[in-house]
């Protein structure tokens, strides 16, 4: 069996999704994730440029083999680019695999673990009033955990994920507003004065069930970290999620000295060598990579089983930073994973991406049912593609009253 061509495509409805098609001789053909949120272009054209003149000839079943000649054989290695074209091969050849063998995915992995995987969708408001009616929105729906992000009042502008005005709630967070970065503002100290009792007032509110995740986005130092994360032990959250710059890692053995609130890391690693030395510390409870960003399936998988040996449990970036495909990666590694947690979840839900990604992976009750289908179980239909074409975009960027910039 052999690979006879491959391509890429960059775009999609309110988003550039990068996606790969790998064509073999038997007429199987494989998809995968390349997305990188803001910089698309770069993955793809990795991939057209270097990586898919090398893939024609190749034998699609010895993935194994492939992700060490892509990984070893560039020599200059890791880093999100090259790591996010891997993952598309990757999880095209295993959607490919799938294939062959007539079995979802998860069947090759070990079979299932669990019925549906619990999701956490993403709650936001302007204020504490409008946070708590985003929550109560999901809350109806069946969720069953949901992330909380709210406004701080005295700032210019309100912190990360959260809504300019009141009533945008459901608003996504990553906008394609061109090339550009919007600026913008952040006190940690009027931060942290503040998020502790919207925590402990959403749990008073919602009652003792509900599983509440907050994210910090990079933006403490590590005393401040590890103050904050005493202080928000009363509202018993589900995961505090990146309390610092993920680089420096020692910072995470100062939390863990003051506070014992679960700690979630890791949707900017794209290796096991960004993780392994926290997940054997202990420092960490969730993991939080993604297959695009961290090279695909096969690596992903080695993640997984050495967190299991830590306690550390899955907590995988989700949608819509994604694509369908890489969601549905996820969702099988989900089905299996015996250190599953939870599962990253915005809700997409638009006709038009169900349209370019056609599945029958789906949500119920807060929880994703993963599709029976053989291989990743999504499609991608390229008539719907061709609508589309690439908006370029950028994060906001962040900076201090005074000007100093900082993290975003
Ligand atoms: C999350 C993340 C994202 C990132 C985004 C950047 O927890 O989902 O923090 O929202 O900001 O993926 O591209
Ligand atoms: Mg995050």
């Amino acid at each position: 069996m052999k690979i006879i061509d491959a391509k890429v495509f960059v775009g999609g409805p309110a988003k550039n999704y990068v996606t790969l098609k790998i064509m073999t001789d038997q007429g199987i053909y494989g998809l995968g994730d390349a997305t990188l949120n803001n910089r698309e272009t770069l993955p793809a054209q990795y991939l057209t440029d270097y990586l898919i003149p090398n893939l024609v000839g190749m034998d699609p079943r010895n993935s194994e083999d492939i992700w060490q000649f892509l990984y070893r054989g560039a020599y200059f290695r890791r880093g999100p680019i090259a790591m996010a074209a891997f993952g598309a091969i990757d999880m095209a050849l295993w959607d490919i695999k799938g294939k062959l063998a007539n079995m979802p995915l998860y069947q090759l992995f070990g079979g299932k673990s669990r019925d549906g995987a619990m999701v956490y969708a993403h709650a936001t408001g302007a204020d504490t009033e409008d946070l708590m009616d985003s929550i109560s929105y999901y809350v109806d729906q069946g969720y069953k955990a949901v992330r909380v992000q709210c406004g701080v009042p005295g700032m210019p502008t309100k912190g990360y994920a959260v809504p300019e005005s009141k009533g945008a709630f459901r608003n996504h967070i990553t906008s394609y507003s061109g090339i550009r970065p919007k600026v913008e503002t952040w006190d940690s100290d009027k931060y942290m004065r503040f998020m502790p009792g919207v925590l402990e007032e959403i749990r008073d509110r919602f009652g003792p069930d509900l599983k509440i995740l907050h994210d910090v986005h990079h933006r403490l130092m590590p005393r401040e970290a590890a103050a904050f994360a005493k202080s928000v032990e009363p509202a018993n959250l589900f995961w505090l999620e990146d309390p610092t710059p993920a680089e420096d890692q020692d910072a995470l053995t100062l939390i863990r000295q003051h506070s014992t609130v679960p700690i979630a890391i890791g949707e900017v690693f794209n290796s096991i060598y960004d993780c392994n030395k926290l997940i054997e510390r202990e420092l960490i409870d969730f993991i939080r990579v993604a297959v695009t960003y961290a090279g695909g399936i096969t690596p992903v998988k080695r993640i997984v089983d050495l967190a299991g040996l830590h306690h550390v449990r899955t907590g995988f970036h989700g949608a819509p930073s994604h694509s369908p495909l890489c969601m549905a990666a996820q969702a099988h590694l989900n089905a299996w994973a015996p250190n599953f947690g939870i599962q990253e979840y915005l809700v997409l839900g638009t006709p038009e991406c169900d349209a370019l990604f056609p599945s029958d992976h789906r949500m119920e009750n807060g929880m994703v049912l993963v599709s029976d289908a053989p291989g990743l179980g999504v499609d991608f239909d390229e008539k719907e593609a061709a609508r589309y074409e690439y908006a370029p975009g950028s994060h906001p960027v962040v900076r201090l009253e005074d000007g100093t910039m900082w993290n975003y």
